[in-house]
């Protein structure tokens, strides 16, 4: 080896020294050297770049450090698998991780320039589509800071989340080429490529007297690693998260450029690259599409291989694997990493079947987001075999051994075995992902106590007997880093003014806060940071939509995915009951607590009824924003293309929290718990992490309605007809009479007749059997708000008893429960 024989290369990399003066002859370093530009010369995107680069060298030593650290101990560590990121701009965080936002500030005004516009530029990567991909990005970042030994991988889509507009109050979607001026934080490590196959077929051989299977693939595609910097809060640790790109092989494209046909060999570039073209925008219902699954296992198979080849000493004993690593699958979408790991033990080790396997089962460990019986991902057989065939026998020899042991244990018991088999026979034979990973899993975890629950004694409830001990919970969190201290820089000094340093990282701390509720002078601030955060918001929406949110008015907020089981539409029929009591002259306008509702929520582009709430939505903002009789009290603001940075500016606005889902159908929410943190109340139904949110701020402080989940249960049970409900209640009846007249459709009485009639004849999510509830509990909320020194009180005891929520909670509780990783010293 002759690569680090000078002394300079032998030396570790330092970062600059941190000061204005350094980050200055750095930056400009940038600025020339890559970018080949001047200062007065450069273009916004050049100062964006250089900044970021300048960023990236200060965190390099450490990042390098750390990298040579995790391969040279060979503790154990985490590889978190999962399909979505949703990271959200970088810049930001980046700058605060490293110490480093109050000389950059500096340093860049010494040359003119304005961070705040550079902060702007930043087009954040969207890879994901809400909840499940902001949390596996909270906890990239939990496990940075927490330091342990960890490396996340999904896919570096080239398109993610679409961009919603609206045309004529309807969603139209736009391509989010995110990556059009270049990303400046990923590197592009196309020698560490893997090469992923796919189709073909299986054969048998003789190796040595020993008959073995091999796949004998037909086709497959290069996938090309881009690294990206996780860095710790301010503790010197920098992890990785390693995003797949799909390009074509080079044999590949040879063998059809030979023969002499060029756009052939193009054609195959442009297919292989499909894979990781487009983010699939359903969010909890997927759709069962062959490039999805290709999607999966080209990330799974590329991560797998890539730790394989790449953490491990080459004379790795692997029987010591459950040593080393746990993979944590992120919900169904990486489930196919089980067959596949088994295959590389298998076939490619050449390991004994049994031994592969008990490797395996301590190894992985499931996740599971859900319990709506639609988004448990099921592959059709037909499609799974012709994509990989020797998956499916892998799959099918999983499931014919435990078939076999839960034989042993009931007896013939056929409905069991039917019921427990990983291969669903009805509509179509399928795989039952959910099912494969409870039965590989060393732990499944539910994302709150009472999702966990459910999990355990309905949807899983004869593995839970089967497996005693595998089922756990973990409850979500989010980190406190982004969203409550770069979202929320007044709240977060004002805490810290109160409580000292260090709650960013203990965030129980919070708890500290709770005297300063009974605090006049505390409070008047706190109120003081809320009504500026509702100012920057107002400027944020001005110039981004137009929008302008009315001062002294009540911001009630639901943002989040448009679904169904969310009940978006309990909201809308709240807007529409007020503004129909008005303009039916029964409510004066004056008695009219002043409120500005917002909504933000993005609809799959193939849910119908999704789309049209979305219509609806915006149809009765614009009849009640333009009506005189409500004198202005009552808004409805839809800003487009809700995300992440929108996020960071909506919810530390917010006065109220709408958390409404039918009980038992949202598995944790973690918007719930940014509302909180950030103090807002919630008007919130008994579900997902709403019922620990409840527990820990206090009933008096938190607006529970509706029914519990046993409650649905029954009613489900004893037969609902939400037309009762409707016939039973005046003001739900002209509620949606109004709707159904075409008050909020110029007349037509056609438009929302889906909706309206959904609503009589199905309402699957019973709307109609909460909404009284739901008013009622509105009623409170505006009485509690027209006490504003008794509101704010108990937003601050929200802030100060929600500090259980912090991502670096959650990822404790996977340490404690599930992987068995210390931190790395
Ligand atoms: C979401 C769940 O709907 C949400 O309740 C939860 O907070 C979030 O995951 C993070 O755990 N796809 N997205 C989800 O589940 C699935 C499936």
């Amino acid at each position: 080896m002759t690569r680090a024989t000078h002394p300079l290369a032998l030396a570790p990399v330092t970062a600059p020294e941190t000061s204005a003066d350094a980050f200055v002859a750095d930056f400009l370093h940038n600025l020339n050297f890559d970018r080949g530009v001047a200062l007065s010369a450069s273009s916004e995107n050049d100062r964006y770049f250089a900044l970021a680069h300048t960023v990236r060298d200060y965190l390099m030593a450490r990042w390098l450090e750390d990298l040579r650290r995790q391969k040279e101990s060979q503790a154990k560590g985490v590889c978190y698998l999962s399909a979505e990121y949703l990271l959200g701009r970088q810049l930001d965080n980046n700058l605060l991780a490293g110490g480093l936002a109050d000389i950059a500030q500096e340093a860049l005004a010494s040359c003119g320039v304005s961070l705040d516009d550079l902060r702007q530029h930043e087009v954040e990567p969207g890879l994901g589509n809400g909840g499940l991909g902001r949390l596996a990005a909270c906890f990239v970042d939990s496990l940075a800071t927490l330091g342990v030994p960890s490396i996340g991988y999904g896919i570096r889509y080239e398109y993610g989340i679409f961009r919603q507009t609206f045309v004529d109050g309807q969603q139209v979607e736009q391509p989010d080429s995110w990556l059009s001026l270049g990303s400046p934080w990923e590197f592009a490590r196309p020698e560490d490529a893997q090469t992923i196959a796919f189709g073909g077929h299986t054969e048998t051989y003789d190796d040595e007297g020993v008959t073995r299977s091999r796949w004998v693939p037909g086709w497959n595609v290069q996938a090309v690693p881009y690294n990206y910097m996780i860095p710790g809060f301010q503790n010197g640790r920098v992890n990785t998260l390693r995003l797949w790109s799909a390009v074509a092989t080079k044999a590949f494209d040879l063998r059809i450029f030979n023969s002499g046909d060029y756009e052939e060999a193009v054609r195959a570039q442009t297919y292989a690259e499909t894979i990781s073209k487009v983010l699939y925008p359903e969010d909890s219902t997927p759709q069962g599409k062959e490039l999805r699954l290709q999607q999966q296992y080209f990330f799974v198979a590329a991560s797998i291989h890539d730790f394989l080849d790449s953490m491990l000493p080459g004379d790795y004993d692997l029987a010591k694997l459950p040593e080393r690593v746990i993979f944590q699958l992120n919900d169904t979408h990486p489930v196919i990493a089980v067959p596949e790991f088994m295959r590389v033990l298998v076939d490619e080790k050449k390991m004994d079947w049994d031994a592969a396997w008990a490797i395996t089962r301590q190894c992985f460990a499931y996740t599971c987001h859900t319990l709506l019986p639609e988004a448990l991902e099921v592959w059709p057989v037909e499609l799974l075999g012709r994509l990989l065939p020797r998956h499916l026998e892998i799959i099918y020899r999983i499931n014919e051994e435990f078939l076999d042991a839960v034989r042993a244990r009931y007896g013939d018991d056929e409905m069991r075995i039917r019921n427990m088999s990983i291969i669903a026979e009805h509509p179509v034979r399928s795989v039952r992902m959910a099912y494969l990973a409870t039965v590989a899993g060393a732990k499944v975890n539910g994302v709150a106590e009472l999702h966990s629950q459910l999990l355990r004694d309905k949807v899983l409830s004869d593995f839970d007997d089967f497996f005693p001990g595998k089922f756990t919970n973990v409850t979500n969190g989010v980190t406190p880093r982004r969203f409550l201290r770069l979202a929320n820089p007044g709240l977060s000094g004002l805490i810290t003014e109160a409580i000292g340093e260090g709650w960013l990282t203990d965030l129980e701390r919070l708890r500290e806060l709770e005297p300063f509720a009974d605090d006049a002078g505390f409070r008047a601030s706190f109120a003081e940071v809320k009504a500026a955060n509702k100012r920057r918001l107002n400027d944020v929406l001005r110039e981004r939509d137009g929008f302008e949110v009315s001062d002294g008015h009540m911001l009630d907020v639901m943002v989040k995915r448009l679904h169904e089981y969310k009940r978006q539409l309990l909201k809308v029929l709240h807007v529409v009951s007020t503004y129909e009591g008005v303009v039916s002259g029964r409510v004066a306008a004056s008695d009219v607590q002043p409120r500005t509702v917002i909504f933000g929520a993005k609809a799959a582009p193939g849910y119908t009824m999704a789309k049209r709430i979305i219509h609806l939505i915006n149809a009765v903002g614009s009849v009640v924003n333009s009506d005189p009789r409500l004198d202005g009290r009552l808004k409805v603001i839809f800003p487009p293309n809700y995300n992440v940075t929108l996020a960071e500016r909506v919810i530390p606005a917010a006065d109220l929290s709408e958390q409404i889902s039918l009980a038992g159908k949202e598995a944790s929410g973690t918007g719930n718990m940014k509302f909180a943190l950030n103090g807002a109340l919630t008007i919130g139904t008994d579900d997902g992490a709403n019922v620990e949110i409840r527990e820990l701020v206090g009933d008096d402080h938190f607006f529970l309605f509706g029914m519990s989940e046993p409650e649905v249960e029954a009613l489900s049970a004893r037969g609902y007809r939400p037309s009762e409900f409707y016939q039973a209640d005046a003001g739900l009846r002209a509620a949606i009479d109004l709707i159904a007249s075409g008050a909020f459709s110029r007349g037509d009485r056609s438009v929302f007749e889906p909706v309206v009639s959904n609503l009589l004849y199905e309402d699957r999510f019973m709307v109609l059997a909460d909404y009284a509830s739901y008013i009622a509990a509105q009623e409170r909320v505006d009485a509690a708000y027209a006490d504003q020194e008794a509101w704010t009180r108990s937003a601050v005891l929200n802030v100060a008893r929600t500090g259980f929520f912090s991502s670096d909670r959650s990822i404790r509780d996977y340490i404690d429960r599930i992987w068995h990783t210390p931190p790395l010293a």
